[in-house]
């Protein structure tokens, strides 16, 4: 396993030609070699979600001049009510678990800085996270032998998307409640999102209601539409 990707010859998506070439040229050449047409094209993926917020919805959106766009596949967003939100994590662990957001809260708490990439092309610099560790919430339900991934479900039917267990224990891999110093508003997922912040946007999960744990790696959302499963920043390009 390379420590960093959290890569290993099971997990790879790609010819290894390809990605090694990408992975030198670090993301601001390989944008460039996706070429117009490429990136036009993830554009337009991306263009009826935005365009399928409605009006309400998206005057109540936060100025573009803090750099985030919001998406949503199925507005309006969900409601979190803190009396009967629970994160339940099933499948194949010794101990499932169902916690209030206060119950997660408990658990140690993490914080880090990292810029965001969403794979259309626009990005957020030093976003501040606070929350857990996902690798601190695993350690709790310890997975069984069989457990290879895990699929995070969203409050947002039908958004879902995946990590492998080893992509899930890097260590800045996070569930998310806080977002630069405030409780994570609705429009960016609370109670609590998916971080992962060495791939793309796509990856985190926002409106967070489930893990499962699994022995096989089902493709997410996206994923199902074409995008990588491995969406590492600048060396995943968005199609499979
Ligand atoms: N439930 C849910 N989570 C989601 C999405 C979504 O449409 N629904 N979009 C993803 C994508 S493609 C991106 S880039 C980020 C955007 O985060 P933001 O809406 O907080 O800006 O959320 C991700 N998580
Ligand atoms: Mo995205």
């Amino acid at each position: 396993m390379d420590v960093e990707t959290g890569n290993d010859d099971a997990e790879k998506g790609r010819p290894i030609g390809r990605r090694v070439f990408l992975g030198t040229m670090g993301l601001g050449i390989s944008s460039l070699l996706w070429g117009d047409t490429a990136w036009r094209a993830i554009g337009d993926a991306m263009a009826p979600l935005v365009r399928a917020v409605p009006a309400a919805v998206r005057d109540a959106l936060p100025s573009p001049a803090d750099g985030w766009r919001i998406y949503a596949v199925n507005p309006p967003f969900p409601e979190f009510d803190a009396a009967t939100w629970r994160l339940t994590v099933a499948g194949l662990v010794g101990e499932p678990a169902s916690l209030s957001l206060d119950e997660l809260k408990q658990l140690p708490r993490s914080e880090q800085v990292s810029d965001f990439h969403c794979v259309t092309g626009w990005s957020v610099p030093d976003v501040r996270w606070t929350g857990v560790r996902l690798s601190d919430l695993l350690a709790r339900v310890t997975p069984d032998a069989r457990a290879r991934a895990l699929s995070f479900v969203s409050l947002e039917e039908p958004y879902v998307d995946t990590l492998t267990l080893r992509q899930a224990s890097l260590p800045d891999v996070m569930l998310a409640y806080g977002m630069d110093g405030r409780p994570l508003t609705r429009e960016h997922g609370a109670p609590v999102r998916v971080v992962m912040p060495r791939m793309y946007g796509y990856k985190g999960v926002k409106w967070l209601a489930r893990i499962d744990v699994t022995d096989v790696v089902a493709p997410g959302y996206w994923e199902q539409r074409g995008y990588d499963r491995d969406a590492w920043v600048g060396r995943s390009n968005g199609y499979s």
